[in-house]
């Protein structure tokens, strides 16, 4: 049994959920903002979302997690049966993660929530991405997907960070990301009409509102 701890706005939450549609793998969802309570870090050592408790424990780190299912069910592989084809995927997600999501989510309460950011952390994410984007255009295919000819869970990765990053990206410092790698733009729109992915879209818009209710909140104590 599988027990998805997250919220269906959170972007790293959402790699999992396509993870598990493409696999065909079952788990219960249980509705949690990251938070520090005592009861949820027993359960998650960070407090952040997603986590995931199965018969043998808690597993965190959505690269991790996606490893893990992906070994679960022949049904979609997320990587390749290749120890170096796979290895590659496993850098090009990493890439991905380290010098794309990580530097545009320094920005992303004033992209999103509208909380200013710092002009010198603006100025450091806007180089950040500038130089994670050109990285990735070098390593990457776009053949179509982010590895080459096949879906991969780099494409996961590509398809949940991105997005965030070249809104930031374009509505911070007026600058077009997809610009700095061809074909990327291409892939994020054949990614995002997958019928999985389309439905969790859908329910990240619904979890929307409540999310910026519980936001607003928390900036106002904070
Ligand atoms: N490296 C983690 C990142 C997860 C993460 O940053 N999740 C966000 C929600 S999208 C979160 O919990 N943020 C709250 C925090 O950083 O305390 C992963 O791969 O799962």
């Amino acid at each position: 049994m599988l027990t998805l701890y997250g919220f269906d706005v959170s972007n790293y939450h959402n790699m999992l959920k396509l993870g598990f549609a493409l696999k065909g793998v079952e788990y219960t969802q249980v509705d949690t903002y990251p938070n520090q309570t005592k009861e949820y870090l027993q359960i998650c050592p960070t407090g952040k979302v997603p986590a995931l408790k199965t018969d043998h424990g808690v597993l965190i780190e959505t690269n991790v997690i996606l490893e893990y299912i992906d070994a679960m069910s022949e049904k979609n592989p997320l990587y390749p049966k290749d120890s170096f084809e796979s290895a590659r995927v496993k850098e090009l997600v990493k890439m991905i993660e380290l010098y794309i999501e990580l530097p545009a989510r320094r920005c992303h309460t004033e992209a999103f929530w509208g909380v200013p950011v710092h002009e010198n952390t603006k100025k450091e994410v806007k180089r950040a991405l500038f130089n994670g984007m050109q990285s990735l255009s070098r390593a990457a295919s776009f053949k179509p997907y982010v590895a080459g000819d096949t879906f991969s869970a780099a494409d996961i990765f590509f398809l949940y960070s991105v997005d965030l990053a070249s809104s930031v990206a374009k509505k911070l410092f007026d600058v077009d990301l997809f610009e700095h790698a061809p074909g990327s733009k291409e892939l994020m729109k054949r990614l995002n009409e997958m019928p999985e992915v389309i439905a969790i879209s859908e329910a990240r818009k619904a979890a929307t509102p409540a999310f910026h209710a519980y936001l607003k909140e928390a900036f106002k104590s904070s």
